[in-house]
């Protein structure tokens, strides 16, 4: 058991190492005038084409330079912009430009009579390692594993949460589960600094990664975390995204489709080891949202794990029927919201974990149809929920994915001209990006947080990485460099460029957070917190009421590095995701080399390669008319599904073809009227039509 008197120990190691990590990381000899923190930029470093700048606060005078640590060389010298108060901080400030520095090195920034910055790199891969990191904060939120010294380094730990004895609560109660049913709902990440694992947080977290792949797939497919899977042919991204897809796999009830809301203790653990938390687990009551951002995964997940299907056979398959079965349960079950205090007012025991609970299902609707339509190609997922590219697009969060759709579709813009006007979803999502170029261009931080005071929320940071997501879906449809810059200025953002100076990314950079609120940091009696972590930052509400003192009341401000300060310092799977595809977007756009736009592997009738597949006539009698098309050497599989995404007979019809044009005849008189799917799956990708049989 974590004894208290570890915990000071532990703490107070921690304060030491900061003293040496803020004090002594640049020598007294390197500068007259010593480190200040009146010098905001990003601590880790910058790309030699890439927008560089800085925030000097009260700067005495226009001029700054860039130098060598050592003091020996100076690189740089330029003049600051004029002085502005940014009123989310209560401050006032200069941004120094010196983006035309290019040189590679390790340098410092000086202002005179102020000081000098802490060190930061001009290199050609500033930022890889931030990337990896954010993409293996991942693998040390792995529920129901021991993590080994070889893949976790001095982080290692016991595996705790099995979850093989997972009890169904009475809210949760079904005829083929009733209540006290023990389930196994193993593996999964953490959600954050507590230990519970919860179905909405983790679509859009998930949903974000598979995004990542999807959109720089030649960037992932070598880009290596050193974890237990690192050796197989999957990239490590996917086998990181599978650990938590397998697990929400179990959180759907297999008699009707419907997702679990979460799988949870009754309250929060205390702050232990993982291996010693081990109050009774549960998983509560069903909800729409938790079905449909499963729908919206799975069927993201299908697409994207398709080619992979000699590594993880039947995978796809598996994640397309699991979409359909919670895409049709959420049809049946279209109000459902998870509120805990009307849940526990009927039921016992009594849950007081996170809620995440959403009461506007639209845009979950929207998202799981969006990625059921680009999979399967079936538009009758959108004439349910047509996609909305009406006024601008929004910053995506937990609670609000529509503009996670919106990203899929940008994405496969060609396959959704087909059922949606491209010019007005490019003007939707031009006009987010706009505004927010606009901002930036207005901000003193020269960053997208802050014109409005109310930006500072909980979870603020990953607001931050959000807004860039946007903008990089922007880069890439329109390739206007205003775009790429804002996302790099907001990852300068969370790596320093900010009001409290800090480096937001445990263990990368000087300033650092060393108390995250994160249940293995502070139980595991290391002096470093896990490494790669972004806690959720500046916020306002400061809902935690923390004894231990914020700084003065500025929003932007709001921030405390204390293991107490869970509004301000958590970490949180969905904040982690943010960081990850920033820090991975951008380095994979402006690495040498790593610039990953081709899409090959996007699934559709789009482009020379992919498989052809029609049908007539439709609606269909009690036969249907199918032609495949494949190019040489490529072989195919036809089969017909039904709207549960069984796989549905039709008198040995079904077949494989090879190259060419093939035409047959599927029988369909022994099925019953509805709607049927026919899917033609080929190493280029995938075919779905719909078909009605009518009698
Ligand atoms: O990220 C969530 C934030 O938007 C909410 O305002 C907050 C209070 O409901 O909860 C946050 O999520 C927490 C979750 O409920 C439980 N695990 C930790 C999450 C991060 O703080």
């Amino acid at each position: 058991m974590f004894r208290k008197s570890e915990a000071i120990g532990a703490a107070s190691v921690r304060r030491t190492l900061a003293c040496l990590i803020l004090l002594c990381s640049i020598p007294a000899a390197a500068s007259a005038q010593g480190t200040t923190t009146a010098i905001r930029l990003n601590q880790v470093g910058f790309f030699p084409t890439a927008v560089k700048q800085a925030v000097v606060v009260d700067a005495p005078t226009n001029a700054f330079r860039i130098r060598t640590p050592d003091g020996v060389r100076t690189v740089y010298e330029g003049t600051m912009a004029v002085a502005r108060t940014w009123v989310s901080a209560q401050e006032n400030v200069r941004l120094a430009d010196f983006s035309a520095l290019q040189e590679p090195g390790s340098y410092v920034m000086e202002v005179d009579g102020l000081g000098t910055s802490y060190a930061f790199e001009i290199a050609v891969e500033p930022l890889q390692r931030v990337a990896v990191a954010a993409v293996k904060g991942f693998y040390f939120q792995r529920a129901s594993t021991r993590l080994a010294a070889q893949y976790a380094g001095q982080w290692t730990r016991a595996a705790g949460h099995p979850d093989t004895s997972v009890k169904v609560h009475a809210s949760a109660a079904s005829a083929s589960r009733p209540e006290g049913t023990v389930i196994a709902s193993p593996r999964g990440w953490y959600d954050a600094g507590d230990y519970n694992k919860y179905v909405v947080n983790s679509g859009i977290t998930t949903g974000q990664l598979l995004q990542l792949y999807e959109h720089y797939p030649a960037y992932f497919d070598v880009f290596a975390t050193n974890i237990p899977e690192s050796s197989n042919t999957l990239p490590d991204l996917l086998d990181e995204v599978l650990w938590n897809l397998r697990w929400m796999m179990t959180m759907q009830d297999p008699a009707d489709g419907g997702l679990y809301h979460k799988l949870t203790t009754a309250n929060f653990e205390p702050m232990v080891r993982p291996s010693a938390a081990t109050d009774q687990r549960w998983v509560v009551q069903k909800s729409t949202p938790a079905a449909l951002d499963f729908a919206a995964v799975a069927a993201l997940g299908a697409r994207v794990f398709r080619p992979f299907e000699a590594t993880v056979p039947g995978l796809a398959d598996s994640l397309l029927d699991a979409s359909f079965r919670a895409w049709n349960w959420a049809q049946a079950n279209p109000g459902d919201r998870y509120s805990q205090s009307a849940m526990n007012a009927a039921f016992d025991p009594d849950i007081n974990t996170g809620e995440y609970g959403d009461g506007s299902f639209l845009d979950e609707f929207r998202w799981a149809a969006t990625e059921l339509y680009l999979t399967t190609r079936a538009d009758s997922f959108l004439y349910m929920y047509p996609p909305s590219v009406s006024g601008n697009a929004s910053v995506p969060g937990w609670p609000n994915v529509a503009s996670v759709a919106t990203v899929s579709f940008a994405h496969h813009r060609h396959a959704a001209a087909a059922v949606l006007d491209t010019t007005e979803l490019r003007r939707h999502l031009l006009g987010l990006v706009n505004q927010l170029v606009e901002g930036r261009r207005n901000n003193p931080y020269g960053v997208g947080i802050g014109n409005a005071t109310n930006d500072f929320y909980w979870g603020s940071n990953s607001y931050v990485a959000n807004q860039a997501y946007m903008t990089l879906a922007a880069y890439r449809w329109t390739r206007d460099a205003r775009y790429l810059d804002f996302a790099v200025a907001n990852l300068d953002y969370l790596l320093g460029r900010n009001a409290t100076g800090y480096s937001f990314v445990t263990d990368h950079g000087d300033k650092v957070p060393l108390f995250p609120h994160h249940r293995p940091s502070e139980s595991d009696g290391i002096a470093r917190p896990v490494p790669g972590l972004l806690v959720g930052g500046p916020n306002a509400g400061r809902e935690d009421g923390c004894s231990y003192p914020y700084p003065p009341n500025a929003p932007a401000k709001s921030y405390v590095d204390s293991v107490c300060s869970y509004a301000s310092n958590e970490i949180a799977i969905n904040w982690q995701s943010s960081l990850a595809y920033l820090a991975g977007a951008v380095a994979a756009h402006l690495t040498p080399g790593g610039l990953p736009l081709s899409t090959g592997r996007e699934t559709g009738p789009e482009g020379v390669s992919s498989p052809g597949l029609e049908v007539w006539p439709n609606p269909a009698g009690s036969s249907v008319n199918v032609r495949v098309r494949m190019e040489q050497g490529m072989q195919g599989e036809l089969a017909l599904y039904d709207m549960l995404g069984r796989r549905t007979p039709t008198g040995g019809s079904e077949a494989f073809f090879g190259p060419g044009s093939h035409d047959v005849a599927l029988d369909t008189a022994n099925l019953a009227p509805g709607v049927y799917f026919a899917r033609f799956v080929s190493a280029m990708g995938t075919r779905t039509v719909p078909i009605v049989v009518v009698r």
